[in-house]
């Protein structure tokens, strides 16, 4: 294996780059963090050299041990399989590891892609319409967090799945960050808020919150 530390390519609002950010600070692993910002004009992520690392023009992706890897749940299915030590992030039992992968899945591929910052500039786009935009955000995140709720009815005790830590509260955090961000109201989710006020106090989901990190804004930033 390969002892450079590890480069982590990001943005501090990207939901799916904070899942990697949580998961490197469980396994304890220090890593350089270079920021891709996504929103100012051109969009970093649109350039050759950025193209090269990811070329789908997204973030994040992590060079370690000699690799360079990109999505963020093969990632952290990566950091668990090769830092076995500390918290397990994919649960050894099946019924867990299931359970947690399910949660992971719906906002991975039900929820993210549909309120990624180049889909919803295309609907505004095609739209022309704010309004109409800000209707697809909220009907996908609705549809997204009903899902949810109704996973972690079943599977849910202190955080996602049972007492322990997993691949699904990582996915959550950040996914509960754009609720609040797009104004989706989460009155319906009990178990959604539960979950997330819980794991806001867990101290490596507070260091790798998107308003702590080199690149968060001035009028974000928080201690
Ligand atoms: N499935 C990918 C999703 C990556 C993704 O969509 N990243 C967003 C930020 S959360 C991005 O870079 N968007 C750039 C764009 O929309 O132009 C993963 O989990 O890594």
């Amino acid at each position: 294996m390969n002892s450079e530390k590890p480069i982590l390519y990001n943005y501090f609002r990207s939901s799916s780059s904070w899942r990697v950010r949580i998961a490197l600070e469980l396994k304890k692993i220090e890593y350089e963090y270079k920021p891709i910002n996504l929103i100012k004009e051109g969009g970093e992520q649109f350039t050759e050299e950025y193209t090269k690392i990811n070329p789908k023009q997204e973030v994040p992706a992590l060079k370690i041990d000699g690799q360079l890897l990109v999505q963020s749940l093969p990632i952290i299915e990566y950091l668990d399989e090769t830092r076995p030590d500390g918290v397990q992030l994919i649960p050894k039992d099946p019924i867990k590891r299931v359970k947690a992968r399910i949660i992971a899945e719906i906002i991975n591929s039900g929820i993210q892609p549909y309120q990624n910052a180049n889909v919803i500039k295309k609907i505004a786009q095609e739209t022309q319409s704010e309004e109409k935009k800000m209707e697809w955000i909220k009907f996908y995140l609705t549809k997204g967090f009903r899902a949810i709720e109704s996973a972690l009815v079943e599977s849910s005790g202190k955080y996602c799945v049972g007492d322990e830590i997993t691949i699904a509260d990582l996915c959550l955090v950040p996914q509960v960050y754009s609720a609040f961000r797009f104004n989706i109201d989460l009155t319906d989710f009990p178990n959604v808020r539960r979950v997330y006020t819980e794991l806001e106090k867990v101290p490596e989901f507070i260091k790798a919150h998107a308003h702590r990190q080199i690149d968060t804004p001035s009028e974000l930033r928080e201690n």
